[in-house]
């Protein structure tokens, strides 16, 4: 199976609430305030693993939540942070929001990280709050919740090993035979149109993505042919193995077969030939193969020849092994305009959004809405059990000119208003 998509949900952590408490101490009749902060609540985090190569392992776990934020603690010590969860993906990953279509990360390097979703803010114990009026805070401040959505998890599946040679050379069966992909095969020409892909497991553990492109013929880098647009293709692969038909019963010469499609390589401008190639002299069953190997190894003498019979899967085992060995130390090539991007490497970023800090909405009846994620924030960082926190919440909206932008909106005396399903009266 090659998966490809999947819908997940991300959880980030919710913020611990700081507390109130104050300092015992022998012989204090009153110590001061000493409630500790919240910890942060943590982040889902996606980050690329060069060991991957399929989102499989989302697909049996759907549900992806990081942990929550510890309560403050006595003693202005600070409840500890929620544990981030890092999911580690293929290179080439697309996470968008389920709901907008809007990408949230685009992973396309080694080691590269990205939040999806952010924790929430630890609240702050009333150690904080006192001040030169109030040294004795009954005030502080509930952890903000973590964001969450449903994202459309998907891999543009980027081929590690490309096929390469004429038509009928036998590159999709060989395909069929080292993969679960189930190519067309056929014995006449071009009958491989698109790329497929499988997933190629070596013996030994290791694995790959396998592409199997359509036949080259010369002057495929003009466009002669399908060339072109598929040549695009075997640029994003690393490592190029190089079928050749030895049995050469289509009245071709295997060794002008290999220097035409080598030819065809170089003319094209991503520097094809600068990949590491494994020749494979397929067809090794037919008559007059071994002489025209022979032939091959005179014109060629220091390239290494792996001999198969792919019909019968014969010879394949010591072509993926090399294949594997050559992936491990080739790093990949940068594609068209993608070298801007490669300084994110390593780096985490998120996509945000610019916000209003908030919005009204006349809801009639002399009732307002405010929505808006700073406001919503702030009020869900109050936890309204004491007067003194009542004052405090009024005056942050005082602050983010919430009154002045009501009250022009229309908003008068006795009105209601309502954040997050919470009623208040706006008094003049
Ligand atoms: N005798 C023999 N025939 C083979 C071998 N491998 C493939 N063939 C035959 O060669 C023909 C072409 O095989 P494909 O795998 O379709 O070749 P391809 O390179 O993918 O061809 P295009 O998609 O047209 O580029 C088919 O009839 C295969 O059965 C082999 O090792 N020996
Ligand atoms: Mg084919």
């Amino acid at each position: 199976m090659f998966v490809d998509r999947v819908k997940i949900h991300v959880k980030a952590g919710k913020g611990g609430d700081g507390i109130v408490a104050f300092r015992r101490e022998k012989y204090v009749p009153l110590g001061g305030p000493s409630g500790g902060d919240g910890g942060n609540g943590g982040s889902v985090i996606f980050e690329t693993d060069p060991g991957k190569f399929t989102l499989l392992d989302l697909r049996y776990n759907r549900k992806v939540a990081a942990g929550d934020g510890e309560k403050g603690k006595p003693k202005k010590m600070h409840g500890a942070n929620g544990k981030d969860v890092i999911v580690r993906v293929p290179q080439g990953t697309i996470v968008k929001n389920a709901e907008t279509g809007a990408i949230v990360a685009d992973l396309t390097h080694v080691n590269q990280r990205a939040v999806i979703v952010s924790g929430g803010k630890g609240g702050r114990g009333n150690f904080h709050f006192r001040n030169s009026v109030n040294s004795a805070p009954e005030y502080c401040e509930m952890g903000t919740f973590g964001n969450e959505m449903d994202v459309i998890v998907e891999l543009k599946v980027l081929a590690d090993v490309g096929l390469v040679g004429f038509p009928s050379v036998g590159k999709s069966t060989l395909l069929s035979v080292v993969s679960s992909a189930k190519p067309e095969i056929a014995d006449y020409h071009f009958t491989t149109l698109k790329p497929n892909l499988g997933m190629v497991q070596v013996p030994d553990g290791r694995s790959f993505v396998m592409a199997d492109l359509p036949g080259l013929i010369e002057g495929a880098s003009q466009g002669k042919g399908l060339g072109f647009e598929f040549l695009k293709h075997i640029e994003r692969c690393r490592v190029i193995i190089h079928v050749v038909d030895m049995g050469a019963n289509d009245g071709r010469d295997p060794v002008e077969d290999y220097r035409i499609i080598n030819n065809e390589l170089a003319s094209y401008q991503y520097r094809l030939m600068e990949r590491p190639q494994i020749v494979v002299a397929n067809k090794m069953d037919l008559e007059g193969a071994a002489e025209n190997l022979k032939r091959f190894k005179e014109a060629y003498p220091d390239v290494e020849v792996f001999e198969t019979t792919t019909i019968i899967a014969e010879g394949l085992d010591p072509v993926l092994y090399k294949a594997a060995d050559l992936l491990a130390v080739t790093d990949p090539f940068p594609m068209e305009g993608s070298e801007q991007s490669a300084n994110t490497q390593g780096v985490l970023y998120k996509f945000e959004e610019e916000k209003p800090a908030f919005e009204i909405k006349n809801l009639g009846n002399g009732r307002w809405q405010l929505v808006g994620d700073e406001i919503e924030k702030a009020f869900r960082a109050t936890s309204f059990t004491t007067e003194e926190a009542d004052q405090r919440f009024a005056r942050k909206m005082r602050k983010m000119n919430v009154d002045a932008a009501l009250r022009e909106a229309g908003c008068q005396d006795g009105d209601i208003v309502i954040i997050c399903d919470y009623e208040f009266q706006f008094l003049e």
